[in-house]
């Protein structure tokens, strides 16, 4: 019987063998203890009409089951997805870690990734506001090594003690449980306006790498500083990186808000289909080494997690591929069971002192016990080493891989392999010996101080689009702060980042001043240079590859038109969606049937990145009238999106828009030719002058 990552016969070393049905091809449906079932459907009773008996064991089994099949759901991160796949080296890196995966080029790791979203429930959407977690746990030679990180390179506090308060602040409100997985109220704000270090993460989470389009079109980050260390005990400093092969790309706010009506589960169903149609998602580790003369030399202090070092400063170098292959067999055993820990390290890699990496330590072993139930969760497929692994811990709860012999403890001086397993010293893990000392107190470092200046560097490392983005969002969430005191409050600190900024919020929130500059630890640098690395659209990969174009047709479209649109998309590795008045399809000029995968009221314009209208002068008539096939080309345009049309479509666009809104990004479709032309244009992903007409405007206003 199929469970999850084995049989569960074979888990349980009883050698996998089933019951059958008579007819003998399925296996016979069991108790828990192996006793065949006769009939599922009815409960026993006595007489037809009950009552029902209580000796009923298999129903009794089966609704005991039932009631325990929720596990407490994680703390944060709670909403995810993961997939399984392959990390490959590189270069053998040995000068600077002996790490066992990085000694071989060519070398390939099994890897499980999860996403998620921060701060909603389990149930929540995909397109809420929020970091996005990116947990990566390599199964090397030499154990599980996690890097739990996140899709933003910096996080909102110093000292992991603060934890729970941001967590608290972040989540529903405790007296009336909402809003969930959204920052927008109060509680968050005011937080956030009392903790000045949190100014930067709140630049990142504002900005549109909060609303990612795809799991597979953003970058991860480590955040902390790590060391690499090799077999001479050398340690170097590391940051870590992933760097999405395809580019990154988010979507605008308005689509998201739109996205997590239409299909809240949007990211983990992209992902599903990236891998199960063939497309793996990948990503390019990089590594930022930097010795300790550079961490006393450096402007911030290395040790603090609001800090990022700009990559001009110190260049990435990309040392192997992370690729996502295959999805799991099963959501619960694996992506809800998984156990990712900041202290799985492997002999290599060690922490640094940064005091949030040092909470987290304590943080995650003590959640999967709480999560799991057991200090044997290590034992479930997905937590366990694939290396050879041996302990003398046992018992617990679900202990299933207790010592076989005799030996349980350690010294002993039982012979030969009744002995067990017994330390390495040269190839056990090895902490770096950092000389430490100093007197014991609770304290904040001077060299944490600067809390505005890399917010600042964020900001003006953006184009005009993105900072737009910014403003508006900061706008809307404090829109929805109910204190104005609270809202002053943002905007004070804002003051200290960016003038443009500040003053750009204070006019969307209607305040009639501005509020008094907040004090600052240290004063902002304003030196500061700008960072091309922390822009989106400043790194545009140029490419539809990946994407999705969403065809809405009707009866009589030119099937050759349609018919050399599948063939540019397929060229360039993208994949197509039809959306039709009905989910039968539509009969194209020539005779032929194409299906349609959404109904138009099923496939909204905000599911796809660029859409095409190619309907017939009928098809026109018909849809005219139609609000979802209408909100299809007002919502593409005003999301700033390529569009693609048949002639006949003009007049439906006209009416829909107006006439003087066919911009550049509007591309007629008559021939194979113009296809081609199209999807070209498409590779900028969305038509941002048009959006900078509009920012244009509000500023001639
Ligand atoms: Fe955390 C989960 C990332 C700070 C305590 N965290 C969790 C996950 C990610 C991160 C990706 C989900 C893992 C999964 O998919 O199962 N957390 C971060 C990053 C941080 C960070 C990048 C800052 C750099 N976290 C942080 C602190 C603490 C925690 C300071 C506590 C002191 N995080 C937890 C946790 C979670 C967790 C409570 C909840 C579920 C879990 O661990 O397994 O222990």
């Amino acid at each position: 019987m199929k469970n999850g990552s084995g049989s569960v016969g074979e888990r349980l070393g009883t050698g996998g063998e089933t019951h059958q049905t008579s007819n003998g091809n399925l296996p016979a449906l069991t108790t828990q203890q192996g006793v065949p079932v006769s009939d599922d459907q009815n409960s026993l009773k006595v007489g037809a009409r009950g009552p029902t008996a209580l000796e009923d064991f298999h129903f009794r089994e089966k609704i005991f089951h039932f009631d325990h099949e929720r596990i407490p759901e994680r703390v944060v991160h709670a909403r995810g997805f993961g997939a399984h796949g392959y990390f490959e080296n590189y270069q053998p890196l040995t000068d600077f870690t002996r790490a066992d995966l990085f000694q071989r080029a060519g070398e390939k790791t099994p890897a499980f990734v999860r996403f998620s979203t921060v701060a909603g429930n389990k149930g929540s959407p995909d397109l809420a506001r929020d970091v996005r977690g990116f947990a990566v746990k390599l199964y090397t030679k030499e154990g599980n090594w996690d890097i739990v990180g996140n899709n933003i390179p910096v996080f909102f506090i110093q000292d992991a003690i603060k934890f729970p308060d941001l967590i608290h602040a972040a989540k529903q409100e405790p007296d009336r449980g909402f809003p969930q997985a959204q920052t927008a109220h109060d509680n968050f704000w005011d937080f956030i306006s009392l903790m000045p270090e949190s100014v930067h993460m709140a630049m990142w989470i504002m900005s549109d790498r909060a609303i990612p389009r795809s799991f597979r079109f953003m970058e991860g980050f480590g955040v902390h500083t790590f060391r690499l260390v090799n077999a001479k005990g050398k340690s170097t400093f590391v940051k870590f990186h992933w760097k999405p092969k395809l580019g990154m790309q988010s979507v605008v706010w308005n689509e998201a808000v739109k996205i997590n009506g239409a299909d809240p589960d949007f990211h983990r169903r992209d992902m599903w289909q990236a891998i199960h149609s063939g497309k793996f998602p990948e990503w390019e580790l990089g590594l930022q080494l930097f010795d300790e003369k550079f961490a006393d030399e450096f402007q911030f202090d290395v040790l603090d997690a609001t800090k990022l070092i700009p990559e001009e400063l110190i260049p990435i170098h990309k040392v192997g591929r992370l690729v996502l292959d295959r999805c799991v067999d099963n959501f619960f055993a694996e992506t809800e069971q998984v156990a990712f820990c900041t202290n799985n390290i492997v002999p290599g890699i060690d922490f640094s002192n940064d005091p949030l990496l040092q909470g987290r330590n304590f943080s995650y072993l003590d959640t999967q016990l709480k999560r799991l139930g057991s200090p044997n969760f290590t034992n479930i497929p997905v937590n366990a080493p694939k290396c050879p692994f041996a302990t003398l811990q046992q018992d617990g709860h679900m202990a299933l891989v207790n010592p076989k012999t005799r030996v349980n403890y350690e010294p002993n001086s039982w012979p030969g392999a009744e002995a067990g397993p017994r330390e390495t010293p040269d190839k056990g893990f090895h902490s770096y010996p950092a000389q430490d000392e100093g007197p014991k107190l609770r304290a904040r470092s001077e060299s944490f101080a600067d809390h505005y200046s890399q917010a600042r560097q964020f900001y003006i490392s953006q184009t005009p689009i993105e900072q737009s983005h910014i403003a508006a969002s900061f706008t809307f969430e404090l829109s929805k702060v109910e204190r104005p005191d609270i809202r002053l409050r943002v905007v004070s600190h804002l003051m200290n980042v960016d003038e443009e900024l500040a003053n750009n919020v204070a006019m969307g929130l209607g305040l009639k001043g501005m509020p008094q500059r907040a004090q600052a630890a240290k004063p902002t640098a304003s030196a500061i240079k700008a960072s091309k690395a922390l822009s989106i659209l400043l790194n545009s990969h140029q490419t539809f590859e990946g994407r999705k174009l969403g065809m809405l047709v009707t009866d009589g479209v030119d099937g050759d038109l349609v018919a050399a649109l599948k063939k540019a998309l397929d060229k360039e590795g993208a994949s197509y969606e039809f959306i039709a008045p009905t989910i039968t399809g539509v009969k194209a000029s020539d005779g032929s049937m194409i299906e349609a995968n959404q109904k138009i009221d099923g496939g909204p314009s905000v599911l796809y990145d660029a859409v095409a209208v190619l309907i017939s002068k009928q098809g026109a008539d018909l849809i005219a009238n139609e609000p979802a096939a209408r909100d299809f080309v007002a919502d593409a345009y005003a999301h700033s999106k390529f569009l693609g049309y048949s002639e006949e479509a003009q007049p439906f666009l006209t009416k829909v828009l107006g006439a003087d809104k066919l911009d550049n990004g509007f591309i007629a479709i008559g021939n194979a030719k113009d296809t081609a032309k199209f999807v070209q244009e498409c590779r900028k992903l969305r038509f941002w002058e048009r959006a900078n007409g509009h920012l244009s405007n509000v500023a001639a206003r």
